[in-house]
């Protein structure tokens, strides 16, 4: 049950990792709607082993809707309050194993749970142990376990309504779509079986991780909805680091990358950006202003559905499996970003700002491009949007070719344009042509929905 995006309105996502979900009622209402945001993704919703860890919420004990991020009514309201501000849920599905750290405990919910025994799962729904230790074996990637997490026998009629259940019960909710956790580790006929019991029609993303050294490639998956594109992360990281970004002229366009509509593209995710998963020298909040500009290129180029990660601080060298804050992100002293435990990327201003550049450009293409030497670029999309990106250490002065109507822009990555632009405007003359001043390792965008001056 694929939903097409190519003819949909959705601009970018952002995953709130970790965050409670009253949190993310409040900031669907006071940032991500008015923002032009389409969507959130949310961290496991089930009930998990009770570890600070984050990787916790990767180890269901049952489908209660009572986790760390807050109970079944915190997550009735949310969705709720979400969809109201125009914004769709994506709950994050983790369907191929269950708990393994301890071998038994008490989850969030109150569940006590031993090694294959949950209230909806018995030892008989379990494929025979055996650990993945061959990637380039597709057979024991899917029928034996990752690390130690007990794998789920996906193939029986059981475990897909089990699971399908769990799903509809969020459907029910008003969620919009789902991210499939570890697809890759189930055979793609089984994921198919479970989508075949779900009511609707949601929109699905499978994670397989495809650098194109495996035999289970991501196109595998293709037909079940969209797909992670791991590639797109490791050559946007690879491109802004070696600052080469005059060999982005074609991004995405080859055919060792998945369709651009049925990619979900992104800089770093919660695993990648603390090397787990496929790692190493993804570029993430950490390397401050070239991440902006990353992204920045992300939002404005026209493939695939981009997914913001919004994070929570850590140390890259200790503290990896270090759980979240516990402070709200949203406290008695308003938002609990910037200088704080919570990253909150998607507030950043350059980020936050091209979601309503993505809006605005639509599926407008990429024209007027220039490239002035390797670290400096620009492109329109159309005349609904213009973009300068600056990787370089110097200030960047130059003429440019918009293909824009003339008319007086708000630059949306120094202010903003609901707010009476006080930062840089550009203006753009009769036959297209502006003026930027970009500062080192800046950028510049205009775009129609931030006209400040029409003639
Ligand atoms: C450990 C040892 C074992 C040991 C065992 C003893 O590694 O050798 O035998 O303890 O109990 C956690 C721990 C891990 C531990 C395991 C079992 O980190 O050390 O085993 O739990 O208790 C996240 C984390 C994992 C974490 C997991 C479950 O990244 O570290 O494991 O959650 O809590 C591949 C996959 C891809 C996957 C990626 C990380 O193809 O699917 O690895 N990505 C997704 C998620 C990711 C999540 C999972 C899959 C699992 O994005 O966040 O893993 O749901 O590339
Ligand atoms: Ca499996």
């Amino acid at each position: 049950a694929a939903a097409p995006l190519s003819s949909d309105p959705r601009t970018a996502y952002v995953h709130l990792f970790e965050w409670s979900w009253s949190d993310i009622a409040e900031e669907c209402e006071n940032f991500l709607g008015p923002k032009g945001f389409s969507g959130v993704q949310i961290s496991p919703p089930s009930e998990h082993i009770a570890l600070d860890n984050w990787w916790a919420r990767y180890q269901p004990v049952s489908y209660q809707l009572v986790s760390r991020s807050g109970d079944r009514a915190a997550f009735a309201d949310m969705v709720q309050r979400c969809n109201a501000a125009g914004v769709e849920i994506y709950a994050d599905l983790v369907i191929n194993h269950t708990a393994a750290y301890g071998d038994g405990g008490v989850g969030t919910a109150g569940t006590s749970w031993s090694r294959k025994h949950h209230p909806m799962y018995g030892p008989q729904d379990y494929h025979d142990p055996c650990v993945i230790q061959n990637y380039g074996d597709a057979h024991e990637v899917r029928y034996c376990q990752l690390l130690t997490l007990p794998d789920l026998r996906t193939g029986s009629d059981y475990v897909q309504q089990t699971i399908a259940d769990y799903i509809n019960d969020m459907v029910g909710l008003g969620v919009s779509g789902f991210r499939i956790d570890a697809a890759k580790h189930m055979h793609p006929d089984d994921i198919a079986g479970i989508m075949g019991r779900v009511d609707g029609n949601p929109y699905f993303f499978s994670e397989v991780i495809d650098l194109g050294n495996e035999p289970i490639k991501a196109s595998h998956y293709l037909h079940l909805g969209a797909v992670e594109e791991f590639k797109y992360s490791r050559d946007i990281s690879s491109r802004f680091r070696s600052r080469d970004l005059a060999a982005l002229h074609n991004f995405g366009n080859h055919a060792d990358l998945i369709p651009g509509d049925q990619a979900v593209v992104f800089v770093d995710n919660h695993d990648n950006q603390r090397g787990h998963g496929a790692g190493g020298e993804t570029i993430t909040y950490h390397d401050g202003a070239l991440y902006d500009l990353a992204n920045v290129f992300m939002l404005a180029w026209p493939y695939g559905y981009p997914r913001l990660m919004s994070s929570f601080a850590f140390d890259k060298e200790n503290e990896t499996e270090m759980g979240p804050p516990g402070s709200a992100v949203h406290g008695g002293d308003g938002l609990n970003c910037f200088g704080s435990d919570w990253v909150c990327e998607h507030r950043w201003r350059p980020i936050a700002n091209m979601v309503g550049f993505r809006g605005a450009a639509g599926s407008a293409p990429v024209q007027n491009w220039w490239a002035g030497g390797r670290d400096r670029i620009a492109f329109s999309r159309g005349d609904r949007g213009f973009v300068v990106i600056n990787a370089s250490g110097d200030e960047l002065n130059e003429r440019l070719q918009t293909g824009m109507a003339s008319g007086v822009y708000c630059d949306v990555i120094d202010s903003e344009p609901e707010n009476g632009c006080s930062g840089q405007r550009i203006t753009v003359d009769s036959s297209g042509y502006a003026d930027f001043s970009v500062p080192a390792g800046g950028a510049a965008a205009i775009h129609v929905n931030a006209l400040v001056d029409g003639d």
